[in-house]
């Protein structure tokens, strides 16, 4: 029987070149083709002709090539890494992928967001997946992660209802990406389950200033149990090495028109740059007998377990360092599963993932339209594949032999099921008892106190952020019933939360009552709504992104302004020491012409100040020089140099006012600085190369937000 290749299959056998001068141009019979401009014809001016296979061919592929995009999450990105363990979790697993210290699998990961169509927006406000397919040596295990640890619902059977609310609204189809609409928050005004969630969703988590700047949450509890069958429960972790990172939300809505594959690019090109995004792997593990020890339900996936209640333990990393050879093979024919476990690894009852375990395949047979999915390069396990399946659209395996049965003797008995001993997979023999019925756990009844915990946890400029986030949304809610039930919602979680946002969007804070409202009385949210709660940890550094701010300025992007005469031994010398820090330095001049600086080096710039804007750097340096600036101030430019410095300073970003630069700092916004602005360096701060890098590396100055807007 034949043996499924490992993933490096894409880097082989599969992968088929265009440069090579060898090849020549075939059919997909093999045919080489000696004439691909002209259709065979009748005559040099009369019809074509029916016989004409090859463009029949040609044009019967290319009417084909669209595939149902996934019905959520259809805009991804993705790539190829390496997980490495650090850390022996043998006590808690068998899985050997995590056991086995040293170990390196390979993975392939896919980022993806969940509202937009596969061309929307990068930067849409939006949850995004983080799904890891481990190509263990005991078999595919997927962990379809989201970079949110809880999620909107507790039960799958309102998993549509969800993806139809958020969807552009099914009369026009509008709008796109986004959840700043009528059924969004309809929706979400009458889920109070969902309250906890929508406070990460209005957080600057999303809107991710990087792929690379996420964390990765398995969300449910999952199992883990070890040689001896003994079983934790264990949450999954994804920290990233660069710290959390995100954009502002008016930075999200330029960047989605200037470039709208912002985060794709992004990845791309640090993995092209050799700069690999690298994760911590780390869990939170829980022995089976402490189950019941928490204020909330393990099996509830509107819940964290806080970390200052359980340690988020490192046990690994995570590398991405192979960008697909393309795009549509692997990032598109990717399939995930959350149901794809292997030997160590096993369930909770939580019921969204339960829901979740029926709807992956399912949907893999419409999407990829055939049972034989696995057989795509990207999905196939480096695991020998040995089954008695058959046949089916696409089938790639030739299975040799008489026999698709068993038990069978004709065949010898092959293939043999495997012992446990043998790395057979076993369920937990889990006690399961119970009436048979449609109901939820009153363990599920608390919708409010870790939203109350994730709300306190947050900074001042991360609150500011949530609460404008929230106004956003409403003000676009054409209804002011819904708004306000939402702000009703709200004030669940935090009185002038409520309140502020009641006053932005028009509508007085009502505390819900829910049994007054157009509910029906048996609704089980008529119950939930009398349960007002106090987390038992109040306050969790690890929901901030501001505790998170690691010292580096790694694969930052700044953008150096220049024109004619520029000092180019300034500019040398901080592009080296900035370089030497692991950033990206990029020119921006006036044009794309050559820049010449005043010791006489000729200088490409990468951009224009109109094909760009500030938006797509993480901090600017007006370059050094007198003849610089000058060119800069004049008419054609001034408007544009202005705008790209006040942009930056509006969203808080480090610039740097090289010497000489005087009058486009007087002439731009950040004259109006406040003298103890640690993002805003000046000639007059002399050689502050280390103040630069140090307020790159704070990401941001979110805390004089206010100042810098006024
Ligand atoms: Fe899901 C895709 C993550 C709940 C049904 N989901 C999908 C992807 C991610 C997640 C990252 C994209 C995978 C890829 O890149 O191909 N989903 C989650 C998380 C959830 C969750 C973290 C809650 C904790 N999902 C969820 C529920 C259901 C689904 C409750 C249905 C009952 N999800 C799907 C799906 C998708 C999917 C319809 C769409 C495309 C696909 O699977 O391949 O089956």
């Amino acid at each position: 029987m034949k043996t499924n290749e490992p993933n490096k299959k894409t880097e082989q056998l599969d992968v088929h070149s265009t440069s090579n001068e060898n090849e020549k141009l075939t059919t997909n019979q093999g045919l080489k083709i000696n004439n691909n401009q002209d259709s065979l014809k009748a005559g040099e001016r009369g019809p074509s002709l029916l016989e004409d296979f090859i463009l029949r061919e040609k044009i019967t592929h290319f009417d084909h090539e669209r595939i149902p995009e996934r019905v959520v999450h259809a805009r991804g990105s993705g790539a190829h890494g390496v997980f490495k363990l650090n850390k022996s979790l043998a006590g808690y697993t068998k899985a050997r992928f995590l056991t086995e210290l040293g170990k390196e699998t390979p993975v392939f990961v896919r980022f993806s967001t969940v509202a937009g169509s596969k061309g929307s927006t990068d930067l849409a406000r939006d949850v995004r997946g983080f799904a890891v397919k481990f190509y263990t040596d005991e078999g595919n295990y997927d962990l379809v992660a989201n970079n949110m640890p809880v999620f909107f619902i507790q039960d799958a059977i309102k998993f549509p209802d969800l993806i139809h609310a958020v969807k552009p609204e099914p009369d026009n189809e509008i709008p796109q990406a986004a959840s700043a609409h009528d059924t969004f928050w309809d929706f979400i005004s009458l889920m109070p389950e969902s309250t906890h969630m929508i406070m990460w969703l209005m957080s600057d988590r999303a809107i991710p200033r990087s792929l690379r700047m996420m964390e990765g949450f398995g969300v449910h509890s999952f199992k883990f149990i070890n040689e001896e069958g003994k079983v934790h429960f264990v949450k999954f972790h994804f920290k990233p090495k660069l710290g959390i990172h995100s954009v502002a939300w008016n930075e999200a809505q330029i960047i989605s028109g200037v470039d709208s594959d912002f985060h794709k690019r992004d990845l791309w090109e640090a993995i092209e740059n050799g700069d690999y995004p690298e994760w911590d792997f780390g869990v939170q593990l829980i022995p089976e007998e402490d189950e019941h020890k928490f204020d909330f339900d393990l099996l509830d996936p509107t819940k964290i377990v806080p970390e200052e209640e359980v340690p988020v333990e490192i046990v690994g990393t995570l590398t991405l360092n192979r960008n697909p050879d393309n795009f549509f093979a692997e990032t598109e024919q990717v399939a995930f599963h959350p149901g794809h476990i292997i030997p160590g690894i096993d369930f909770t009852n939580d019921p969204l993932l339960q829901g979740r375990l029926f709807s992956y395949t399912d949907t893999q047979l419409s999407r990829l339209g055939s049972p034989n999915f696995h057989e795509i390069p990207i999905n196939r396990s480096i695991n020998t594949v040995h089954n008695n399946q058959r046949d089916g659209h696409m089938r790639q395996q030739i299975v040799k032999g008489k026999t698709s049965y068993e038990p069978n003797s004709i065949g010898g008995g092959c293939p043999f099921q495997a012992m446990m001993a043998d790395g057979g997979f076993a369920s937990q023999q889990e006690r399961v008892s119970g009436e048979k019925v449609r109901e939820r756990s009153k363990s599920f009844v608390d919708h409010y106190s870790q939203a109350k915990l994730f709300y306190n946890s947050q900074s001042t400029p991360e609150k500011l952020h949530l609460q404008n986030a929230l106004i956003f949304e409403l003000s676009k809610v054409t209804r002011p019933e819904i708004r306000e039930r939402m702000v009703g919602q709200l004030a669940y979680v935090d009185t002038f939360l409520a309140w502020r946002v009641a006053e932005k969007v028009g509508v007085e804070v009502k505390k819900l009552d829910w049994p007054n409202q157009s509910l029906p009385a048996d609704s089980n949210m008529v119950e939930l709504q009398s349960e007002e709660r106090e987390p038992k940890t109040k306050i969790s550094d690890a929901l901030s992104m501001r505790h998170t701010v690691k010292d580096t300025i790694k694969t930052r992007k700044i953008g150096f302004i220049l024109a004619n005469g520029a000092d180019g031994g300034a500019l040398n010398d901080l592009k080296t020491k900035l370089e030497a820090e692991g950033a990206k330095v990029e020119l921006i001049a006036p044009s794309l012409a050559q820049v010449r600086t005043n010791d006489g080096a000729e200088l490409t710039p990468k951009h224009s100040l109109s094909n760009t804007a500030s938006v797509c750097f993480d901090a600017l340096y007006i370059c050094s020089g007198a003849d610089s600036v000058k060119e800069l101030m004049i008419a054609e430019n001034k408007n544009l140099v202005l705008h790209f410095i006040n942009e930056a300073y509006k969203h808080c970003k480090a610039i740097y006012f090289g010497a000489d630069t005087q009058a486009l700092y007087h002439h731009s916004n950040v004259s109006a600085k406040q003298h103890d602005d640690p993002g805003i360096i000046t000639w007059e701060d002399g050689k502050q190369t280390d103040k630069f890098i140090n307020a790159i590396a704070k990401h941001r100055v979110w805390d004089l937000e206010m100042e810098r807007n006024a």
